[in-house]
């Protein structure tokens, strides 16, 4: 019989899991031994499942299908590292990417997913990489004076976009502005069509999301509210699953060295992220922040 590693790992994996999830005794294979056989079944497979969002600086797909961004060249380098050779991308909703994780699509998010204590209780975070503050992209000279989402809230009629899933957009909810007019926006460009043609009076993604978005634009019509006064400063992290923390710990190893070496802020920086910014904040305060 030929072992095909792939098919049969998984479906051992799923088993096991299911052992463990009715609460039956876990027989063979420890977590440890687990963990290192999914960086083994990685190192032979050649590459990582990483989910994106193609939202520039934070993960891009290239007009010739090559996969940049922070986010990617980060998990890149870090797998690298631990043997695994490349990763392969797939373009995801930010709702999407969690619920895909779980399921087994992805084996991490290396989105630029930003961390917030319930998305804390869904997945295993590594340690933080990617931070940023929120940003409005607006007509030239905000006609509006729209400074935070409750200033969105409170006009009567205005609408924001944001990304399906995404920060911005339980922001915006959360601040009260109705779900009618906060209306879900697919990529970058369909937001900035979609102010242009005045169907949104602002779109919201991070500060340097919407920043590439109008250097790209090149629009004198539009500019940008940046940062959304009351928003926090995100960081993101790499997310893997919950049943997968081995493997986690062992990219925040990896992590940790590179962020001591400087490889990590020779990676990001270009991208316009801080590496000290990710330094001088940890998982453990960032899933427990009321954010
Ligand atoms: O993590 C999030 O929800 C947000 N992160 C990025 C990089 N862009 C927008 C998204 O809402």
């Amino acid at each position: 019989m030929t072992f095909d590693r792939r098919t049969d790992f998984v479906t051992f994996r799923t088993a096991l899991a299911a052992v463990v999830a009715t609460g039956g005794i876990l027989l063979g294979a420890s977590a440890p031994a687990m963990a290192q056989e999914a960086l083994e079944e990685l190192r032979e497979q050649g590459f990582a499942r990483i989910a994106i969002a193609n939202e520039p600086p934070y993960t891009a797909v290239n007009p010739d299908g090559t996969v940049a961004g922070a986010g990617p060249d980060l998990a890149r380098a870090v797998f690298k590292k631990l043997g695994v050779e490349d990763v392969v991308a797939s373009v995801s909703e930010y709702g999407a990417m969690i619920p895909g994780l779980q399921a087994g699509r992805f084996d991490a998010v290396t989105a630029g997913l930003f961390m917030k204590p319930q998305r804390c209780e869904a997945v295993a975070y590594s340690q933080p990489d990617l931070c940023d503050a929120e940003a409005l992209a607006v007509p030239k000279g905000n006609p509006l004076n729209f400074q935070s989402y409750e200033d969105i809230a409170a006009h009567p009629t205005a609408k924001v976009g944001a990304p399906g899933g995404g920060t911005e957009e339980r922001l915006a909810l959360e601040a009260g502005v109705p779900r009618d007019r906060v209306i879900v926006v697919p990529d970058g460009q369909s937001g900035i069509k979609m102010l242009q043609d005045g169907r949104i009076d602002a779109y919201s993604l991070p500060v340097l999301s919407i920043g590439d978005l109008l250097k790209k634009a090149n629009d004198p019509n539009l500019e940008m509210v940046a940062p959304v006064k009351g928003a926090p400063i995100y960081c993101a992290g790499a997310a893997f699953s919950k049943d997968n923390t081995e493997l986690r710990d062992a990219y925040d190893k990896v992590l940790a060295e590179m962020k001591e070496s400087g490889e990590f802020a020779e990676i990001i920086e270009p991208y316009g992220f801080s590496a000290e910014a990710a330094k001088q904040v940890t998982r453990e305060e960032l899933c427990t922040a009321s954010n």
